[in-house]
């Protein structure tokens, strides 16, 4: 039942398209999210990321216009990226991390100025770019990282001793996400993928530090959290680390109500050899889930750890990731020589970027930014 009406609402995106050209008119009462109240506007990004899942892979990149392999973003560098740098392309998906804004810092994690961040966003909206975020936040009990595994998840729960400091953590995250408005004043919708990689060991909120029901109760509660303080621009993203077997991915999943997106982080951290086979592996995994609960998936970071084969991407990971039915790939961070994922230039693997930029099914900002998407009835 679920499938025939997912289908009939593709044929019709599909119809409405043929005959008005790229902008595509939306039922957006036939979508229905994570979050009840959620904007017209965030309606129509789901509209926008099932749609382009049909035509391809987007590509994406994280933190892509606020600094690079030897620049940072400034009145000159104003909208540079590594990837447009070598393909003339910007990312069609962008990824930034909020990590210390609970903190009430004006910068993040990684040192990305949060008014920079804003802007680029808005920028990135107005060109047509799906922006998503992700939080390393530290942890609320110890005071240490993300990275920290001190458990805390029972403490921020009603009741618990963080309590009200998560509270007040959720609240500044809510103001940043509710001030990136668009020209007419509205909040920009936006993909959040909460508590990531929770069946890996390494975050407080991990399989090490908290138990599956804990975990889903701590993401239910951050999504009702968001709700009450007037959030409803974002469609949230359950994004587990790469499976050490099936049903791990179901393990500490929230529920069809709390996710919009299922996402995957995998990595090629046990070598080229097994990589593209397993990311074929667990992304048919996430697939099955993904048709059995009515969702879009998104292979939501990977990258090289080990870069020096010069044909990584036609070779590696394109075989991976081809035919995987992901709206998305992203790329992670390109901070320095010795920690970046994406591509820039003069990179031993950047002839190779540009052949994998030219597969048909590879697509990036300006291959997407032609079509628009609006509400089929008129809102009142
Ligand atoms: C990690 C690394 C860290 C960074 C964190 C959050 O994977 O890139 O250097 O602080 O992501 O962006």
């Amino acid at each position: 039942m679920i499938k025939t009406v997912h289908f009939v609402y593709f044929v019709f995106i599909a119809l409405i398209l043929t005959s008005c050209g790229s902008s595509l008119s939306i039922p957006i009462q036939n979508i229905s999210l994570a979050d009840s109240q959620a904007s017209v506007q965030t309606k129509l990004l789901k509209a926008k990321i099932d749609f382009l899942a049909k035509k391809g892979i987007s590509i994406g990149q994280q933190d892509p216009t606020a600094y690079g392999i030897g620049w940072k973003a400034s009145s000159q560098n104003k909208y540079r990226s590594d990837m447009h740098d070598v393909i003339g392309k910007y990312p069609a998906v962008q990824g930034w991390d909020l990590g210390h804004i609970e903190l009430g810092h004006d910068i993040n994690l990684d040192t990305v100025s949060f008014n920079l961040m804003r802007h680029q966003i808005i920028e990135a909206h107005k060109r047509g770019a799906i922006t998503t975020l992700s939080w390393h936040l530290d942890n609320p009990q110890s005071g240490g990282s993300s990275w920290d595994t001190t458990a805390a998840v029972k403490t921020i729960m009603k009741e618990g001793l963080n309590r009200s400091k998560y509270i007040d953590w959720v609240s500044k995250l809510a103001d940043f996400i509710k001030s990136i408005k668009d020209e007419k004043g509205n909040a920009i919708p936006l993909v959040f993928r909460a508590y990531h990689e929770m069946n890996g060991g390494w975050f407080w909120w991990g399989a090490a530090s908290c138990t599956p029901e804990e975990y889903k109760a701590l993401y239910r509660d951050f999504v009702q959290l968001l709700g009450d303080n007037d959030v409803h621009n974002l469609l949230y993203a359950y994004s587990p680390n790469t499976l050490n077997n099936p049903q791990e991915y179901e393990r500490f999943y929230p529920g069809d109500a709390f996710v919009d997106i299922l996402g995957m982080d995998i990595y090629n951290h046990g070598g080229d050899a097994g990589f593209a086979k397993k990311l074929q592996q667990d992304l048919s995994v996430v697939r099955q889930f993904a048709e059995t609960h009515n969702k879009v998936l998104a292979l939501t970071e990977t990258g090289n750890v080990a870069p020096g084969n010069p044909k990584w991407w036609t070779q590696i990971l394109y075989p991976g990731i081809k035919d995987t039915g992901i709206a998305w790939v992203l790329f992670w961070r390109n901070a320095r020589k010795d920690h970046y994922f994406g591509i820039y230039p003069k990179e031993a693997s950047a002839t190779d970027f540009k052949a994998f930029a030219k597969r048909e099914d590879i697509l990036f900002l300006e291959d997407i930014d032609r079509y628009s998407f609006k509400p089929k009835n008129k809102i009142y």
